[in-house]
């Protein structure tokens, strides 16, 4: 890898560090409504595969969609934007944290519902390989999405038809409260092997590590071998959810925090770029941040009497409750 793209993943990672730290603080001072789950700690998963990616080619989020949304592309203004529930947001403000999408960007929806965007990301390979096109779809999900049925029949499908997916699991060790070993039989890489997907496991806290191994997968994947599997072990620095922090409610062992805050993946790279450089793309990210949160703050919200429209494609509010 050249020094232009350790620099290029250390910026993508630094920024979703600033974006996410500046967000959590919003959140628990009662800015974000609802709150927001942090990405923080597992930037070099979001940045390592996305470093493979083009702008045509899908991924599907979750609920911590921050990073994957930022790390394909999309510009941090217009996140924060959505957060905040302005129209200057991808989605009008009507997605918000957990469905921000940028079709363009090839951003199809984060997602609330634990397992679901495996489906979409099935679905929208399978559209891809209908039309005869070279796009891939990513499948960023959870370790706890590892048990939802939805998950496993979009594995099955993907296998059986050979479709262009990589489903990659950040297996951060928790869903929510649940310990990973109390929630999931038979280990993560087990199971995906199991319905015939090519699967690897890889440090998912050493950034250039989750891109060689997202390089080599994809390589298969892009040549209609069909779906693949990766596993990247990771974790969050912080709570579940922007409301434990506010609470100070954390169900982990302060020791396994602290000892994974040592893995931290942006120190680990910027130590190899020097301090200069470092220094030089940390305030750059620090300007483009402040500006989002410029810009997002001062957008406009959305009139009440809007409130229906936008729910269904070419739909029209005629009045409040009358949908054409
Ligand atoms: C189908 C479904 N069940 C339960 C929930 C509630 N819920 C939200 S996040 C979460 C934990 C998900 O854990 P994991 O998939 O490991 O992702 P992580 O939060 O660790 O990033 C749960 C159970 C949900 N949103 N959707
Ligand atoms: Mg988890």
């Amino acid at each position: 890898m050249t020094r232009e793209n350790r620099m290029a993943l250390y910026r993508s990672m630094k920024l979703i560090r600033e974006f996410e730290e500046r967000c959590l603080a919003m959140a628990i001072a009662g800015e974000i409504d609802g709150g927001i789950h942090p990405y923080i700690g597992q930037e070099a998963v979001a940045v390592g595969i996305c470093a493979n990616l083009t702008e045509r080619d899908g991924i599907t989020s979750t609920h911590r969609g921050h990073g994957h949304v930022l790390a394909k592309g999309a510009e941090p203004r217009r996140l924060l934007a959505e957060l905040l529930g302005t129209l200057e947001g991808f989605n009008k403000g009507r997605g918000g944290s957990m469905h921000a999408a940028d079709m363009k960007l090839g951003i199809l929806g984060a997602n609330g519902i634990v397992g679901a965007g495996g489906a979409i990301a099935s679905g929208a390979a399978w559209a891809a390989k209908a039309r005869g096109d070279s796009e891939v779809v990513v499948s960023f999900f959870g370790d706890g999405a590892m048990s939802q049925g939805v998950l496993l029949e979009a594995f099955n499908l993907a296998a059986i038809w050979s479709l262009p997916v990589l489903f990659v699991c950040e297996n951060n060790q928790y869903a929510t409260s649940l310990k990973l070993e109390a929630g999931l039989a038979g280990g993560a890489t087990r199971r995906a092997e199991g319905f015939g997907l090519v699967s690897r496991s890889v440090d998912g806290m050493d950034v250039e590590a989750v891109e060689s191994a997202a390089a080599e997968l994809l390589e298969g994947v892009r040549a209609g071998r069909g779906p693949a599997f990766l596993e990247c072990r990771t974790y969050r620095f912080f709570g579940h959810h922007s409301v434990l922090e506010l609470l100070g409610v954390e169900f982990r062992d302060p020791d396994e925090v602290a000892l994974w805050r040592t893995k931290d993946p942006i120190p680990l790279l910027g130590d190899q770029l020097g301090e200069d450089v470092v220094a030089g793309i940390d305030a750059a990210v620090k300007e483009t941040i402040d500006e989002a949160v410029e810009f997002a703050k001062n957008a406009p919200s959305p009139d009440p009497k809007d409130a229906l429209m936008y729910l269904y494609a070419g739909a029209t509010a005629v009045r409040p409750g009358v949908i054409l």
